[in-house]
């Protein structure tokens, strides 16, 4: 199939003179400049167009073959994704890397200098919005006719500058000098309404009329999503919010009142200003649920206009479509595809209702009960009084079909509701979430079994099959190949060849390996290389990491008592045969999260005394790079040789850090958590340090009455760790962050404490002994291969999706 044909275009070209013709062509008339005269920004915008080229030529082979087999189609709605750079990944996945080097050196730039101006779209704030971007990975690697539905977010994540002040946040204006990897698509723009009120059908008992008080556009834009090692090349369509024309007042503007004439577009726009920056707590802003309708209601009237494209009526819409909701943030879609097909295109509410329920999908990414968003009543009432209503019908029903299972039980139904009456009567959104969709999945085997022992209990007890298990899984391309081409290219050779990188489970033929001294030595020396080449300490050092979103559940400020214990010891003893270690902390707190402010100021000051201690700087190293970013997370990965997962166990869902730093040969130390458990049952006890309490002992802790005062009491140790924190050598801040873990400290920090430093002993003992540590190393990669997104992907396909892959012809 050749789409061109007929066209009077010409293919792009293979070889390396044919790429640097399309270079110096684009340069000069889409760029509009000429060689002699071109800055490094200049050859970044033109290569990046050049690359997307072979990109959009795969993507229009990609949407001729779904449009012709009118397949079903997965949409993933999300509220977050950090796609990370794409230059890089786009020259991976395009083959065109090595035709790319050779034409800009021809301009005068190596690569590498144009790779600094690929700035990453920071449209995330942690895991969930990385997942995001790794499962649209996979599912373009996979074939299979996906789009992912997000917002375009103007600000990203806040850019983090940490001084010994702590974190100052600035702006991330993303994308200010462009964006080369977008497609806007205006022709696609839906209008969104808000506020206003109801009016009743005559003759109609579900039906009616919202008029909204206010309209505001969704402009769409794409950014390719290409598939790894096949055709396919699907899209991420981004929704930025407009101001229609009719909210410029030209009037008052020609009063001179400038401010009050842009007033209302100001207003409009600002939906797409800027991303929440909020990880796993609830925030009830009324402009947060308006983001989420503005997403929802433009993906779905997109959904349908495909879907039409392709289909008649509505007997084939759940059929053909499966909608997958990202966290309870998107799920406004529920009650709005009732609304569209009940109130716009006349559907009976119980056909209605079949056809919603099929079409969703629910992955629910915590155990927080803070993170559970709830909305109040009254807040839902006027910004989407309709919604608001068919909700409550959604929920009388409902109630109807539990009070029929369990007639009588009325705390069961209080418990139940989709409305909750304690205090403020709110919408909890993770109830509409389980009642309206077909299938309901935790994101790792524990969180799975826990929502359905605790925060979803009851509705598990309803419905049990509709709960399921999928662990994540993180993309081997851009986690390895593209982060770690060092150890990459071992892996290669080791295994002969490239197919790992689509079939990650042969990372296990490396076991043979891990006892061949030869091998074992190259892999030790890349190890020092990534670290060189990360250039945050002394490369023979201990590198331990500790890299992800600051939260007290992840207990930062327990790495932070190891650091002050290792810090008296080697005071204690400066003559002893210390291990010299980095560590190294990275990540960002929500900016009103002053608690987690306070333990990244902590962590600067307590480096910086030790930087300045001549005894104990030797060996320890404390470093806090600012601005952790996907970008630099795929710098510190293949340097890192201890991987930090110690939440407390029952409070991480999964972690995909924990999966991305096992795959680069870090061994973990970590809790029974999350996604760990299944990283230590592959891997092998053996290989991972593990301590702490189990989910169950922490909960029964709680319950039996949790006593800081008594491990303070008796570990002169721990005692002696807090003591100087509270001290006031590190001033305020030290004594509130001993007084919260002397204090009601939710996450049992100082009971897990005297374990966690055995553990660290044992890491040491270990360290002592490179053979081991390396065998250790590479097992770890070797049987990590199950925490691949493709198999994440195959898992959803099979298991909740039910989608077949539909494969893109090659150019012929
Ligand atoms: C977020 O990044 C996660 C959960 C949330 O509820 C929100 Cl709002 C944001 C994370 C989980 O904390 C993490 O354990 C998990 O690996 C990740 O989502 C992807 O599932």
């Amino acid at each position: 199939m050749d789409l061109r044909q007929g066209t009077g275009l010409r293919k792009l070209g293979k070889t390396a003179d044919e790429f640097q013709q399309d270079l110096l062509s684009n340069l000069f008339y889409r760029r509009g400049t000429t060689v002699e005269s071109a800055s490094a920004r200049d050859a970044y915008e033109t290569l990046s167009l050049t690359v997307r080229d072979r990109l959009a030529e795969r993507r229009a082979r990609t949407a001729a073959a779904h449009y012709a087999s009118n397949p079903r189609w997965v949409y993933y709605l999300s509220a977050e994704y950090l796609l990370g750079a794409q230059l890089e990944q786009n020259l991976l996945y395009s083959g065109t890397g090595d035709l790319a080097a050779e034409a800009v050196k021809a301009l005068g730039f190596s690569l590498e200098d144009l790779e600094d101006l690929d700035v990453e779209p920071g449209l995330g704030n942690g895991g969930l919005g990385r997942l995001a971007a790794c499962l649209v990975d996979s599912l373009a690697t996979r074939d299979i006719p996906a789009v992912g539905y997000g917002i375009r977010y103007d600000l990203g994540i806040f850019r983090q500058i940490i001084t010994e002040n702590g974190q100052t946040e600035l702006p991330d204006d993303w994308a200010f000098h462009g964006n080369p990897w977008e497609f806007p698509a205006p022709d696609d723009r839906q209008a969104v309404g808000f506020y206003g009120h109801t009016e009743p059908i005559p003759g109609s008992e579900t039906r009616k009329i919202w008029v909204p008080g206010e309209i505001v556009l969704g402009e769409p834009s794409h950014m390719l999503v290409p598939g790894y090692g096949t055709e396919t090349v699907n899209i991420v369509r981004l929704w930025s919010a407009k101001a229609s024309e009719a909210s410029f007042d030209l009037s008052r503007f020609s009063a001179g009142q400038y401010a009050e004439a842009v007033q209302e577009a100001v207003r409009a726009e600002n939906i797409s200003k800027v991303l929440y920056p909020d990880d796993s707590t609830e925030l009830g802003r009324e402009l947060r649920l308006k983001q989420q309708y503005f997403l929802v209601s433009c993906s779905l009237r997109d959904i349908v206009r495909r879907f039409r494209l392709r289909n008649e009526g509505w007997d084939t819409f759940a059929e053909k479509t499966v909608i997958q909701l990202n966290d309870t943030h998107p799920t406004i879609a529920i009650p709005e595809l009732m609304r569209l097909l009940v109130d716009e295109y006349e559907l009976e509410w119980d056909r209605a209702w079949e056809i919603t329920r099929k079409t969703f999908a629910y992955t629910c990414h915590t155990l927080l009960p803070e993170a559970l968003e709830t909305w109040p009543v009254r807040m839902f009432e006027k910004l989407l009084p309709r919604h608001l209503e068919i909700i409550y019908l959604i929920n009388m029903l409902f109630l109807r079909e539990v009070e029929a299972r369990f007639p009588g039980d009325h705390d069961r139904l209080r418990r139940m509701s989709i409305i909750g009456e304690e205090g403020e009567r709110r919408v909890r959104m993770a109830h509409l979430a389980v009642v309206g969709t077909e299938a309901v999945n935790g994101v790792a085997e524990l969180h799975s079994k826990l929502l359905r022992e605790t925060v979803l209990d009851d509705f598990a007890e309803l419905w049990p099959a509709k709960f399921q298990n999928v662990t994540n899984g993180v993309s081997p391309r851009r986690f390895i190949k593209i982060a770690n081409p060092r150890l990459s290219d071992l892996i290669t050779e080791g295994l002969g060849g490239e197919g790992w990188l689509r079939d990650l489970d042969r990372l296990a033929e490396l076991e043979h390996l891990a006892g061949d001294a030869s091998f074992a030595e190259r892999w030790q020396s890349i190890k020092r290389a990534n670290k060189v080449d990360l250039g945050l300490g002394d490369p023979d050092s201990l590198t331990d990491v500790m890299i992800k979103r600051f939260h007290e559940y992840k207990r930062q400020q327990l790495k932070l008592l190891h650091v002050i214990t290792l810090y008296h010891r080697i005071r204690a003893n400066p003559g002893g045969d210390w291990i010299p270690r980095t560590i190294l902390f990275a990540g960002k707190a929500a900016p009103a999260y002053h608690a987690a402010k306070d333990i990244i100021r902590l962590i600067a000051t307590v480096a910086a005394r030790i930087e300045a201690d001549p005894v104990v700087s030797p060996y320890l190293k404390v470093v806090f790079p600012s601005n952790y970013n996907v970008t630099l997370a795929e710098r510190i990965i293949p340097a890192a040789d201890l991987s930090e997962q110690i939440s407390l166990a029952g409070k991480e869902a999964s972690g995909t850090g924990n999966m991305k730093l096992a795959l680069n040969g870090a061994i973990t130390i970590g809790t029974l958590d999350g996604a760990n458990i299944e990283i230590r049952a592959r891997v092998g006890a053996e290989n991972f340090f593990l301590f702490g309490m189990d989910a169950y002992q922490a909960a029964q802790t709680r319950i039996n009455g949790y006593d800081p005062r008594h491990f303070y009491e008796h570990d002169a140790e721990l005692r002696a760790a807090l003591d100087t924190l509270a001290s006031g050598i590190f001033g305020d801040v030290g004594h509130r962050v001993a007084g919260s873990l002397l204090g009601w400290d939710e996450y049992l920090t100082l009971a897990d404490y005297r374990g966690y430093i055995e553990a660290q002993e044992e890491v040491e003992r270990a360290w002592r002994e490179p053979a081991r540590w390396t065998r250790m190393s590479i097992l770890n990669t070797a049987h990590s291969g199950f925490f691949s997104a493709d198999r994440t992907v195959a898992d959803y396909a099979a298991r909740i999706w039910r989608v077949a892959p539909v494969p893109v012809q090659h150019e012929d």
